[in-house]
C-alpha cells in the first residue's frame, strides 16, 4: 500500500500528514505536528526557517521509525514570504515574517509611482501591505545588502524543497501571491520588476502544481538513512491546497479557508481583473489545474490566537475550547470590531486593541476574556456575511451555502454563528484541508486520481462534513446592521 506525505505549514503550526488511498477512500494519519513560532530579534520579526526544515526531516524520520515506505512528498505553506539564495547556493539571511514592520508605509509609496490600476491590471492581486512586492520594495528603499548578493528568489516551500532536493523552482500558486506575476501573460511581470528596480534574473522558471521537481538529495538521505523519494510541487500556497480540498460537488461554490487567516471567495476559471474587483480589493490567486481563487483576506483567528498569547503572558492559560466556552457564556452582540482594521495586523496586545477599537467607536468596551472572544467571533461571522455578499456581487453567482475548511472548524460556535450570520447552511470539513489538497495533487500527478473533481468527490466520501443550519435570523440581521454602522462598512 503506498503512502505519501503532505507537509502543511500554517502561520501558527506545521504538520506532516501521511495519506493512503484505501478502497477509493483517503485515510490520513498525522505523523508529526510542530509549532511555527516566529522569532523577534531586535526590531525584526522572522521565521525560524532552519527549525522548519528540521521539523520536515523529523517527519521523514517518524515515517522511517514506523516502518513506512513513503512514496513521495509535497510541501505547502503560507504565502508571500521568501528567501534569497546567494551565488554559492546558500540562503542569505533569515526570511522576514510578513507581519514585520519593514513594510510599514511602503505600499502607499509604491502605488504613488506605479498606479494601483497598473499593478492590479498586471497581476489581479489584492493590495495587502505585506505582499512580496512591497517587501522587496522595502529592501530596495533600505538599500539592503541582501539585494546586492541575491542570486535566486525562492518562496518558503520553494526554499524548503530546495533544501531537500538541491533544485530551485518557483511554484505557480505562490508565485501569483507575490503581486509580481502576470496571470494573463503567464510569467513574472517584467514591467513591474523593472519599475521596482528588481532583477529579473532572481525569478526562475515557474512550475505548476503536480510537477515532479526533484528527489531527496544525498545529504538528506544519508543523514536520515532513508531512500531517495520524489518531491512534487503541489499548490504550494496553503490556501490553494485548501481550496483543492473543498468537498464541493457543484461547480459553483463559496468557500472559507478558516485558520490563522480567513480566506473567503469562489473558484473561477479565469482571473477577474476589472475595476470592480480592484475597488472591492479582491484577489485572483493562482490555483491547481488552471483554476483561480477569487477571494478576499479576512484577518481571521489571528486576533484570537494573539489574544490567547497575551493572556498566557499574563499567566492566564486558556485552550481554544475554553475560550470558545467563555464566549458562549458572554452576552450577545454587545460590541463589534472590523477584524480587517489595520490595528489588528501586527502582533501586540490584542485584547487591548479590541478594547481600543470599541472605545474609539463609542461602543461598550468588553472587559473580560469571554466578552472579548465573543466580540471577535461574532465580528468575524458578520464580516463573513459582508464578504460573501461581495463575492456574489463580483462573481455574479448565488451560493446556496458556504464550505468551511481549516483548523477553525474545530470552533463549532464560529461555524454556527457563521451560518446564522450569512443566513445559509455552513458545511464544515475537512479541518486539514490544506494537507489533504496537497495529498490529492500528488495522487493526481501519479495517476491515482483522475482530476480535481474526482479528488473532491473522494474527499467528500472520506471525511465527515458537519452541516450547520442558520438560527436566530432576525437577531443576526439586526446585529449585521449594527456591525455595518459601527465599522463604517455600510
Ligand atoms: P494555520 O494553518 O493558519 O496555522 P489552522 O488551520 O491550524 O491554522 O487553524 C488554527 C486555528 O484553529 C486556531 O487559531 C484556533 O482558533 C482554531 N482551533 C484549532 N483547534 C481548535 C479547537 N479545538 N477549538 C476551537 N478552535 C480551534
Ligand atoms: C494563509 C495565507 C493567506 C495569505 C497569508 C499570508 O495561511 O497563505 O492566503 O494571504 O497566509
Amino acid at each position: 500500500m503506498s503512502s505519501i506525505l503532505a507537509y502543511d505549514l500554517g502561520a501558527s503550526s506545521g504538520r506532516a500528514l501521511l495519506g493512503r488511498l484505501i478502497d477509493g477512500k483517503i485515510v490520513v494519519e498525522e505523523l508529526h505536528r510542530f509549532p511555527n513560532d516566529p522569532v523577534q530579534v531586535g526590531d525584526r520579526l522572522q521565521w525560524d526557517i532552519l527549525r522548519l526544515f528540521h521539523e520536515i526531516k523529523q517527519g521523514l524520520l517518524k515515517a522511517k521509525h514506523q516502518g513506512i515506505t513513503v512514496q513521495s512528498l509535497g510541501i505547502d505553506s503560507w504565502a508571500v514570504d521568501y528567501g534569497f539564495i546567494g551565488k554559492n547556493g546558500e540562503l542569505l539571511g533569515n526570511p522576514y515574517h510578513y507581519r514585520d514592520r519593514h513594510t510599514d508605509g511602503v505600499m502607499q509609496r509604491v502605488v504613488e509611482s506605479i498606479t494601483e490600476s497598473e499593478i492590479f491590471g498586471r497581476t489581479g492581486i489584492q493590495f495587502l501591505p505585506f505582499n512580496t512586492i512591497y517587501q522587496l520594495a522595502a529592501l530596495k528603499e533600505a538599500d539592503s545588502p541582501l539585494l546586492r548578493e541575491a542570486h535566486r528568489f525562492l518562496m518558503i516551500p520553494d526554499l524548503l524543497r530546495y533544501f531537500l532536493t538541491g533544485e530551485m523552482h518557483n511554484e505557480f500558486s505562490n508565485a501569483t501571491s507575490t503581486q509580481l506575476y502576470n496571470p494573463v501573460d503567464n510569467r513574472w511581470d517584467p514591467e513591474l520588476i523593472r519599475k521596482l528596480g528588481l532583477s529579473s534574473s532572481w525569478f526562475g522558471d515557474v512550475v505548476r502544481p503536480g510537477t515532479k521537481v526533484g528527489q531527496l538529495r544525498e545529504s538528506v538521505t544519508e543523514e536520515l538513512g532513508i531512500p531517495s523519494i520524489p518531491v512534487y510541487a503541489v499548490a504550494e500556497h496553503d490556501t490553494g491546497s485548501a481550496v483543492v480540498a473543498v468537498p464541493a460537488l457543484e461547480r459553483s461554490f463559496a468557500y472559507l479557508s478558516c485558520g490563522t487567516w480567513s480566506l473567503m471567495g469562489t473558484e473561477v476559471e479565469q482571473p477577474v481583473i476589472n475595476e470592480l474587483a480592484q475597488q472591492l480589493n479582491f484577489t485572483n490567486e493562482g490555483g491547481a489545474y488552471g483554476t483561480f481563487r477569487l477571494l478576499k483576506n479576512i484577518m481571521g483567528l489571528w486576533i484570537l490566537q494573539e489574544s490567547r498569547r497575551e493572556w498566557e503572558k499574563a499567566g492566564m492559560t486558556y485552550s481554544f475550547p475554553e475560550l470558545v466556552g467563555l464566549a458562549d457564556q458572554a452576552p450577545a452582540f454587545s460590541a463589534f470590531i472590523d477584524p480587517d482594521d489595520p490595528l489588528f495586523l501586527h502582533p501586540g496586545d490584542m485584547p487591548a486593541k479590541v478594547k481600543q477599537y470599541c472605545r474609539n467607536t463609542g461602543q461598550q468596551v468588553p472587559d473580560s476574556p469571554g466578552t472579548i472572544v465573543r466580540c471577535i467571533l461574532e465580528s468575524l461571522a458578520l464580516k463573513y456575511r459582508y464578504v460573501l455578499e461581495l463575492t456574489e456581487q463580483l462573481s455574479g453567482k448565488r451560493f446556496s451555502g458556504l464550505h468551511m475548511v481549516g483548523g477553525g472548524i474545530h470552533n463549532t460556535l464560529l461555524c454556527q454563528w457563521s451560518s446564522n450570520a450569512i443566513g445559509k447552511p455552513v458545511w464544515a470539513g475537512p479541518a486539514e484541508g490544506s494537507a489533504i489538497g496537497n495529498l490529492v495533487v500528488q495522487w493526481i500527478a501519479q495517476g491515482e486520481l483522475s482530476d480535481i473533481w474526482e479528488a473532491r468527490r473522494v474527499i467528500a466520501d472520506s471525511f465527515p462534513v458537519t452541516a450547520y443550519e442558520p438560527e436566530q435570523s432576525d437577531a443576526w440581521d439586526a446585529a449585521y446592521r449594527e456591525f455595518l454602522k459601527v465599522t463604517g462598512l455600510a
